[in-house]
């Protein structure tokens, strides 16, 4: 979507502190970070939200996950743990209409 910067980000027309890519998905440095170590991992792919999703992202929302556990295991290194978080629409605090999943640690997170 021409008006999404989540995909504007995806295709490179604006930049981001990258930290993983493939042909599917991209991980970047939040730039409002909410712990030390704060990666959004977004596809490729314009979806606006989990409750968007149909039958036919099953594939895409599992391969989401897989990279989520690979980019905090292999890139951010994030040993102790980590908290993972797709927030949902307005009411679930969402505020880039692009799907994303939030990787948080680097301390000891609060509940
Ligand atoms: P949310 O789940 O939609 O609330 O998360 C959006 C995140 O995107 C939020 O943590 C912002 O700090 C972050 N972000 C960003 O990293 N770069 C940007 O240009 C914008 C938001 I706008």
């Amino acid at each position: 979507m021409s008006d999404c910067l989540f995909c504007k980000i995806a295709n490179g027309d604006t930049p981001c502190n990258k930290v993983y890519e493939d042909e599917d998905f991209l991980a970047f440095h939040d730039i409002h970070p909410k712990a030390p170590t704060h990666v959004l991992v977004i596809p490729k792919f314009h979806l606006p939200t989990l409750a968007d999703a149909t039958e036919q992202d099953v594939a895409l929302l599992g391969l989401m996950m897989d990279r989520v556990r690979h980019i905090a295991d292999k890139e951010l290194h994030l040993d102790a743990g980590y908290r993972v978080v797709i927030n949902v629409r307005e009411g679930g605090g969402q505020e880039v209409f692009h799907i994303h999943t939030h990787i948080l640690g680097g301390k000891k997170l609060p509940f």
